[in-house]
């Protein structure tokens, strides 16, 4: 914790401005020997010239700005150095800093690691910091600024709350006897832990709306080979990602194409043809395929509009609540025919000339906001925050059913602490590597 870190804040390659952060004890010592004139006022950029003391060389001109800590993003002194954003003015910087004691490059995610460890931050802002710098789609930004800003650990925080005054129920329940408390204190203790474990349970039975927020509405494309999956997902990205061919059993491999829909990342993935076959690798795919459409959240199943009505019974099977039916091809057919498979949804298209492409996409734009909207409380984003949440609620199930108030207690502690683990407003040394690992440096 004593070292000072240095590390390049802004993008690699050629840019403008290049944004060099330095936090810790000898920040202000750096810019002394970086930049010779005194220390400019807190939080106001100055114009200076940076020059290697040691060597005396001139390195660029810059914006300083210097936030001495503890109010600074950190909680450490801060100096940030606004240079013209070269590579050899980075570098010079670079081995200008790295050559007082002390002084090192710092780690992935390290700056806002100190920002939590000086209780800068809880750890669910922390995490946000990471997916707001990852964002690339409004939904994602979104969530990730409303979790920055402490949507979460507002949420648990307050449950965390109820359970401590449940828990000061039970306590009164070990600590008096049967006759100095009121009768009904016991079941009423009961029934706040069974509201509170309910409202919990409803919380995390969400369909992982956050989740897929962050990471990407799954959709895969899937049916029979040849019916045009692989041009759909083309035509869908705008380039060529997929090979296209007449030849059956073309794509093997699981294609992915990541795009955005309505403010939303979405994942699209091309799948192997379904059929039976022979080739070893094409049934490989073929299975691939299958386990990519049931853990999808959404498939796009295509059918041959020029087979109609013939219809292929393996893809057939694929039609649920959580698909689209595609008939694909409709530039070769002739007359205008009214596709039917037992009421489902359908869409008819040509992925040669993109008829029909629009109407499909604002379609599954729409099913992909009914999916992931929310309403009241703010949707956890992470495995980490479900697990400590199931965690919770297993502790509470205990608690309910609990004979003797000591072990009531006792769970009502141990749930607390998961909620509590999650903020990391408790002990928490043991997951920071992980978390901090996703992070990249200068973050
Ligand atoms: N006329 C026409 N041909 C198409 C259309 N979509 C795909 N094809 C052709 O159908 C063949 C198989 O396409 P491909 O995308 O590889 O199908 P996949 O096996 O399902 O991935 C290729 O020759 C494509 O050019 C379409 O909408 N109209
Ligand atoms: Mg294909």
């Amino acid at each position: 914790m004593n070292d000072t870190i240095y590390a390049l804040a802004s993008g690699h390659g050629t840019a403008g401005v290049a944004v060099i952060r330095v936090s810790g004890p000898r920040a202000n010592y750096v810019l002394l020997k970086i930049s010779s004139e005194p220390i400019p006022k807190p939080r106001l950029a100055s114009l200076r010239r940076l020059r290697d003391i040691e060597t005396g060389r001139d390195i660029d001109d810059a914006l300083v700005i210097w936030f001495p800590g503890p109010a600074s993003f950190t909680g450490e002194d801060i100096v940030e150095f606004h240079a013209h954003g070269g590579t050899a003015v980075i570098n010079e910087i670079f081995s200008a800093i790295s050559g007082i004691e002390s002084c090192r490059m710092a780690n992935p995610g390290e700056f806002t690691r100190r920002a939590f460890e000086n209780r800068k931050l809880d750890l669910t802002s922390a995490e946000a910091v990471a997916d707001l710098v990852a964002a690339e789609t409004t939904e994602q930004r979104r969530l990730a600024l409303a979790q920055y800003d402490g949507a979460l650990a507002n949420l648990y925080d307050g449950w965390r709350t109820k359970l401590t005054e449940i828990l000061a129920n039970t306590e009164v329940m070990i600590d008096f006897s049967d006759e100095e408390i009121p009768d009904d204190l016991n079941l009423t203790n009961k029934h706040n832990i069974l509201c509170i474990k309910k409202i919990i349970t409803q919380y995390i039975d969400d369909g992982r709306i956050g989740e897929r927020i962050r990471t990407g509405f799954r959709v895969a494309i899937i049916g029979e080979p040849n019916v045009g999956k692989s041009s759909l997902l083309n035509k869908i990205s705008g380039r060529e990602a997929a090979i296209v061919s007449k030849t059956k059993g073309t794509t093997r491999d699981i294609i992915e194409v990541h795009i955005q829909l309505g403010g939303y990342a979405v994942i699209i993935a091309d799948t192997a043809g379904l059929r039976e076959t022979q080739d070893e690798v094409e049934s490989e795919g073929v299975r691939r395929a299958q386990k990519l459409a049931e853990d999808a959240d959404m498939k796009l199943v295509i059918f041959d509009a020029t087979n109609f009505p013939n219809i292929d019974d393996m893809s057939k099977r694929y039609l649920d609540r959580n698909s689209i039916a595609v008939f694909n091809k409709v530039d070769i057919i002739k007359k205008p025919v009214r596709f039917e498979i037992n009421a489902h949804e359908i869409f008819s298209i040509s992925a040669l000339t993109g008829e029909g492409l629009d109407s499909l996409l604002a379609f599954l734009q729409e099913k992909i906001q009914m999916r992931l909207q929310y309403a009241e409380n703010p949707p956890l984003t992470r495995a980490r925050h479900r697990e400590a949440l199931e965690a919770v609620v297993e502790a509470l199930g205990r608690a309910e059913n609990a004979v003797l108030p000591e072990l009531q207690a006792e769970d009502l502690r141990l749930a607390n602490r998961a909620l509590a683990r999650i903020t990391g407003r408790v002990d928490v040394e043991d997951v920071l590597d992980v978390i901090f690992m996703d992070f990249c440096i200068g973050k």
